[in-house]
C-alpha cells in the first residue's frame, strides 16, 4: 500500500520568482498566473485529504516556493537538507519551525549537499539520486539517518534532468513512471515501469497522493498510459513553474 499522507507544507511564490535558477528558455514567468496555479495546486492537495500549511513568500530567495528541496520527511523524522545550489542555501533554515511541530529534526551537514527533489520514498525504501545538487556525501548522510529508523536506501546516479524526481516517480504499488533515459536502469529493475513517451518528459514529475495522481496538464500520451492504472487523475497547469525548472513535486513537502 503506498503511504497515506495527512499534511503538506507549501510556500507561496514571490514577485521575484523569475530571478530563480533555470536552464529552460521558455521565457519569464508571469507572477499573477503563477499565483493562480499555486492556489489551484494547494486546492488539489486539500482535495486529496491533506491539511495544507501555506508559508509566505521568502524575500531574497526566488526559488523558495520549490520547498520540496529543503527537507526529506518520513513517518519518523524530518531531515533538513543542505541545498546543492549555493544560491538556494539558507532556504532550509526557514522550514524547521513548520516541521518541528510534526517530526524530530535531523540535518544534512556540509560538505554533504542534498536536495529533496532527489529523494523518492517508496514505503521504507528510499531511492537517493546523486545529481548536480546531491553529492555522494549528502546521500551517505541521509542514508545513515534513514537506516537508524529502520529504512533501507540505494543511491542512483542521475545522469539527466535536474533532480531524480524530474525523471522518476511512484505512481502505484511498486510502479514507477520514468523517462526513457531511466526506463531500463538496473537500480529500478525491481519495479514495474511505465515510460513517458519522448517529448513528454516533463510529465514524469507526477505525484501519487492518497490514491489520486496529480499530473501536469498538456501531456495526453502520458495521461493515456496513467489512465490504465484505474485511479483518478487531476491535471494541473504548471506552465509558470516549468519556466523555472520546477514542477508538481517541488511545490510541497508531503507527510
Ligand atoms: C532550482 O533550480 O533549484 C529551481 N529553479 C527548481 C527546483 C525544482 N525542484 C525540484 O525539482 N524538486
Amino acid at each position: 500500500m503506498p503511504h497515506i499522507f495527512t499534511h503538506a507544507v507549501c510556500r507561496r511564490p514571490g514577485p521575484g520568482l523569475g530571478g530563480g535558477l533555470t536552464t529552460s528558455d521558455l521565457g519569464a514567468p508571469d507572477f499573477a498566473l503563477a499565483c493562480r496555479q499555486f492556489d489551484r495546486y494547494v486546492a488539489a492537495l486539500t482535495e486529496c485529504g491533506l491539511e495544507v500549511s501555506v508559508l509566505e513568500a521568502l524575500d531574497g530567495h526566488p526559488d523558495a516556493h520549490f520547498i520540496e528541496d529543503t527537507a526529506v520527511v518520513t513517518p519518523d523524522v524530518a531531515i533538513i537538507t543542505f541545498p546543492g545550489a549555493v544560491a538556494r542555501q539558507g532556504e532550509q533554515h526557514t522550514i524547521t519551525e513548520a516541521l518541528a511541530a510534526h517530526r524530530p529534526l535531523n540535518y544534512i551537514q556540509s560538505p554533504g549537499t542534498l536536495d529533496g527533489g532527489d529523494i523518492l520514498m517508496i514505503g521504507t525504501h528510499f531511492l537517493i539520486g546523486v545529481s548536480d545538487r546531491t553529492n555522494e556525501e549528502g546521500a551517505r548522510q541521509l542514508g545513515t539517518i534513514l537506516e537508524s529508523f529502520g529504512n533501507t536506501w540505494q543511491a542512483v546516479p542521475v545522469g539527466a534532468g535536474l533532480h531524480f524526481k524530474s525523471s522518476v516517480n511512484l505512481v502505484g504499488e511498486k510502479i514507477l513512471l520514468t523517462t526513457e533515459v531511466f526506463a531500463n536502469r538496473e537500480e529500478l529493475s525491481g519495479y514495474k515501469r511505465i515510460t513517458v513517451p519522448a517529448g513528454e518528459e516533463y510529465a514524469a514529475n507526477t505525484l501519487l497522493i492518497n490514491g489520486r495522481l496529480i499530473m501536469p496538464a498538456g501531456y495526453p500520451a502520458t495521461r493515456a498510459q496513467l489512465k490504465t492504472l484505474g485511479i483518478p487523475i487531476t491535471a494541473l497547469d504548471t506552465s509558470e513553474f516549468r519556466k523555472m525548472d520546477g514542477g508538481l513535486t517541488c511545490l510541497s513537502l508531503r507527510y
